[in-house]
């Protein structure tokens, strides 16, 4: 049987990676752009363990012509677009890198499917962040929560989501939208704050740090594991029709609680570590997320097989593994 060609922007990151994981196991053909980094193994280091089974080639969501140029050479069955700057403290930093990457970005990538491969089914990763400070009565957000995002990231985000929508529904194509809450794994960048506590707190049990230093501890985050969400990415694409759906835990905490429980398992107490820097706070923020994930669960059967704690516990080991031996070098990250 012909191999499915699965085509990945942000092949390179977090999810880039356990998703190309994901398609291999699934037999599929794997391909991907990377942008260019001037430090090349930092291009790939996510990736590089995949060297010999997922095609590169240079691309970015900025150069129509590079999308335009790759689509039509692997006319791809599936498109998911991952791409993105991604943290957001730093999108008020880069506001217009963020919203040509995030909000142009899709339009480019959208473009370059309808006129190459318009048979194709294309994923677009939009996000929590979206929904800003709304949520529903019961203190959930859900696909019809509405959308008032605090961030450039945020906002770039909701021009992604609708104008997939808009292709889908203006051109008749298989679009659709997976809105991921927060997904964390030992992966994840670690100026993200699950892995910054984590690294951080393994670093201080080893004696390589004396403390750690946050933004706001008071918000609430639903944290997934990256890999149960690679696999939502993956059937949400393959449902009858394309729809969009919300993928979360339904499970909130604070960061005060992911820092009690980190420290806890390393056998400290945050507080004697952890100071306050308005470095890392945000000009607004987005104070409590919670997702109901009734929609994929019911349409798809999807549900998360990590919970918040076996999740931090793979992350501090990972740290361990490599703080506890010093000749380990973090760079294999
Ligand atoms: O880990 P974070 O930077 O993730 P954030 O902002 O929620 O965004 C992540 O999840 C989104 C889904 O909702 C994605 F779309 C997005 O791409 C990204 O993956 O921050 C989480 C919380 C925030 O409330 C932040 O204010 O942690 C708080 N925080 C406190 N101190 C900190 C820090 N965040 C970071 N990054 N660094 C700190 O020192």
């Amino acid at each position: 049987m012909k191999k499915k060609k699965a085509f990945i922007t942000g092949i390179a990151g977090q999810d880039g990676s356990y998703l190309s994981e994901h398609l291999i196991d699934k037999e599929y053909e794997v391909y991907g752009i990377l942008r260019r980094n001037s430090i090349v193994e930092h291009q790939r280091n996510r990736i590089f363990h995949l060297s010999s089974s997922v095609k590169l080639d240079y691309g970015d969501m900025l150069d129509s012509s590079s999308l335009e140029r790759t689509i039509r050479q692997i006319k791809p069955d599936e498109i998911y677009n991952l791409a993105a700057q991604s943290h957001v403290r730093i999108s008020f930093d880069v506001p217009q890198f963020t919203a040509q990457t995030n909000a142009l970005g899709v339009l480019n990538i959208l473009e370059a499917f309808r006129s190459n491969c318009p048979n194709a089914r294309f994923y677009q990763a939009s996000s929590s962040e979206m929904f800003g400070n709304c949520m529903d009565e019961d203190g959930y957000q859900r696909e019809t929560t509405r959308m008032t995002p605090t961030s450039p990231y945020g906002c770039a985000k909701v021009f992604g989501y609708n104008i997939a929508r808009n292709y889908r529904n203006a051109y008749k194509l298989f679009i659709c939208n997976g809105i991921l809450f927060n997904h964390e794994s030992p992966r994840r960048g670690s100026n993200f704050v699950t892995n910054k506590v984590v690294k951080c707190a393994v670093k201080i049990k080893y004696g390589l740090e004396k403390q750690l230093v946050l933004g706001n501890l008071d918000a609430y985050r639903d944290w997934g594991h990256a890999k149960d969400y690679v696999k939502a990415m993956n059937m949400i694409i393959n449902y009858d029709k394309p729809d969009d759906f919300v993928v979360a835990t339904g499970i909130t905490h604070s960061i005060r609680e992911l820092c009690t429980y980190v420290f806890e398992k390393l056998g400290m107490d945050y507080k004697d570590y952890v100071v306050q820097d308005k470095r890392f706070f945000r000009p607004d923020e987005l104070k409590y997320l919670k997702g109901d994930s009734s929609k994929i669960k019911q349409a798809l059967g999807w549900k998360p097989e990590y919970a918040f704690e076996t999740l931090l516990d793979e992350m501090i080991q990972f740290w361990e593994k490599i703080y506890s031996d010093p000749s380990c070098s973090e760079n294999r990250l």
